[in-house]
């Protein structure tokens, strides 16, 4: 088995998400064909007004490894996502890969995420694990980033270093027992959300080293409705965990006589 082209991992399918990234797509489609050649890409475009949409198709009439999804609504970066996985688990990739079109994710990594996904479910590429970092961020968005997986850790017990970080493998049982449709959140909280339930169901999942480098072309879509979303989702959710070990630790305690036979 040729090890180098991670034909042991089976088919391998980039998700790149796009709306407006009409200046990065052409580079970053192109590292990663130069990154993994044995990886297909798949551009799930939201309609694009800059014109990110045409841009995929003719890259996809050049190469066949490279396919597009175009959806007409911009819905958020979590559907684009969920189409892009049903794309995918509708054919036959064993390995389906979250990667951002701004360049922040170098595909030049992805080779370090198959490795370890070897031994792994599901591997996160992680700014916050040592050896991992970013580079041109202010401090404001690093304490934003670093805040984020601090406040996961303590509302819902995720153990995690980086969870909202978006450059992932997954190995496709994980997005088939998840339930992905069920799956409401956006942004960052969307990221969150799928690793808390691959851990919850029992996947392995690892956190790799990652040198996430800020955009340098186009616009950021990083938004406060993004922000505050995350911030009350996971705070339902833990409530809704605390409540659910106190009403199991309750049932637990009532349940003892009959188990114990008094
Ligand atoms: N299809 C689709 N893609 C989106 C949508 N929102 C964001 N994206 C893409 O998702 C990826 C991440 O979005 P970014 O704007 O880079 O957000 P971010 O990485 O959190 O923010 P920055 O670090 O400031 O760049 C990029 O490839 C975007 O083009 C959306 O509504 N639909
Ligand atoms: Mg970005």
């Amino acid at each position: 088995m040729d090890y180098t082209t991670f034909a042991d991992l089976g088919k391998v399918l980039v998700i790149i998400p796009t709306y407006n990234e009409s200046e990065n797509l052409e580079p970053i489609v192109a590292r990663v064909r130069a990154a993994v050649p044995a990886a297909d890409i798949l551009v799930a475009d939201d309609g694009s007004p800059d014109g990110t949409g045409e841009i995929a198709d003719k890259l996809s009439a050049a190469d066949p490894a490279v396919q597009v999804l175009h959806r007409t609504v911009k819905e958020g970066l979590g559907a684009a996502y969920i189409a892009g996985f049903d794309w995918g688990l509708q054919r036959d990739y064993q390995v389906l890969v979250e990667m951002d079109a701004d360049g922040s994710h170098q595909p030049e990594q992805l080779t370090r995420l198959l490795e370890a996904l070897r031994s792994a479910d599901l591997v996160l590429g992680s700014r916050w694990v040592p050896g991992g970092t970013v580079v041109n961020w202010p401090v404001s968005r690093k304490l934003l980033s670093k805040g984020g997986t601090t406040y996961a850790r303590l509302a819902i017990g995720i153990p995690l270093r980086d969870a909202t970080g978006g450059y992932r493998a997954f190995r496709r049982q994980v997005l088939e027992t998840i339930g992905l449709a069920d799956v409401a959140s956006q942004g960052y909280c969307f990221q969150v959300d799928l690793a808390w339930r691959a851990l919850r169901a029992g996947f392995r999942v690892v956190e790799v080293p990652i040198t996430f480098v800020e955009r340098e072309y186009g616009t950021s879509k990083m938004s406060r409705s993004i922000v505050t979303e995350a911030l009350w989702r996971v705070t339902v959710w833990g409530v809704q965990h605390r409540l659910g070990a106190v009403r199991r630790a309750v049932r637990g305690r009532s349940a003892q006589p009959a188990e114990t036979g008094e």
